[in-house]
């Protein structure tokens, strides 16, 4: 085991209050596209940045929808993997943890993390774009091929288009979400950040705030991102493998390691 992981696992060991920031990334191995790399089919020629806003919404609401409806089926799809497994037993042996995700899926959910903040929603909470009233997940009439655009439902109160219940480019995030993820940011003694570009604000502001208010901050993923130049230790690679190692190193040290 190189040095950075060793050094992660005794940060890991001593922490007493622990924010765990998670992006596309974490949900790679699940067979989950993350967010760039969602963009395949009918959606390829499009960019996430414009198909993920309010504008394209109003301009092609089937277009949208059916892109929502096709990821919500592939997360249906999915199983978490052994990192989402990783990221629980870390909530479980730190006395204080917050899970703070940008990932819209339940991955985290199904793997046992029992309230991640969502700071970007969710693909399982479609409410009404006039009202806001909580509409039904539609249930899998039928696999919605990777192309289609589907009609999105009417609300049952005042009958406007449901949307999504994510966050759009140019939408505001949840202000309790935010406020959460802000305020554990702000009193933990590490943060670990996983699978995510740092690309993306406020969100990407959250390991920084954690920094600048001296956490120690260990970052998972297989490429450089901006967030190098926070993190104390980096360590290179998919979070379904280095993440369960961690967690071994951090506290169930195997025999003779
Ligand atoms: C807002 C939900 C204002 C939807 C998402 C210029 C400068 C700064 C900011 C801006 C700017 N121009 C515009 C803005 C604001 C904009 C923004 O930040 N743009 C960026 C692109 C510059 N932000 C907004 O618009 C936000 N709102 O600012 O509102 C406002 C304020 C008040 C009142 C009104 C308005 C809203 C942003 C939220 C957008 N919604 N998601 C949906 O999912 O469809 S963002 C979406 O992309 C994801 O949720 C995620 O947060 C984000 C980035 O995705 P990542 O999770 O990081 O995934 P990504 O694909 O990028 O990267 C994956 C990473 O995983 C990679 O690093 C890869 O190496 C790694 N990886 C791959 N495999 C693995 C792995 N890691 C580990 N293991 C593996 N196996
Ligand atoms: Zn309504």
């Amino acid at each position: 085991m190189g040095q950075a992981a060793r050094d992660a696992a005794e940060l890991l060991g001593q922490a007493r209050r622990v924010v765990i920031f998670t992006g596309a990334g974490m949900s790679a191995e699940s067979g989950v596209p993350t967010f760039r790399d969602a963009l395949t089919g009918l959606w390829r020629q499009f960019d996430a940045q414009a198909l993920a806003t309010p504008d394209a919404f109003r301009a092609d609401p089937a277009l949208v929808w059916g892109w929502y409806e096709w990821r919500r089926a592939t997360v249906r799809q999915a199983r978490p993997n052994a990192g989402h497994v990783a990221v629980a037993a870390i909530e479980a042996r730190v006395p204080s943890s917050v899970l703070v995700t940008q990932n819209v899926d339940d991955l985290h959910e199904r793997a046992g993390s029992a309230a991640p903040v969502h700071l970007h929603g969710s693909l399982f909470a479609p409410h009404c774009s006039g009202c806001a009233q909580p509409a039904p997940v539609p249930d899998l009439t039928e696999e919605p091929a990777e192309g289609r655009r589907i009609p999105p439902p009417r609300c049952a109160r005042c009958s406007a288009a449901v949307r999504p219940g994510v966050v759009w480019f140019g939408e505001a995030l949840p202000t309790e979400a935010l406020e959460a993820a802000v305020e554990a940011a702000s009193t933990c003694d590490l943060l670990l950040t996983v699978g995510t570009s740092g690309l993306v604000y406020p969100a990407a502001e959250i390991p920084q705030v954690a920094a600048r208010l001296g956490a120690a901050v260990i970052q998972v993923n297989p490429e450089e991102t901006p967030l190098d130049r926070v993190a104390d230790v980096n360590l290179r690679g998919p979070a379904a493998r280095v993440l369960p190692a961690l967690v071994d190193a951090a506290w169930d040290r195997p025999h003779g390691a």
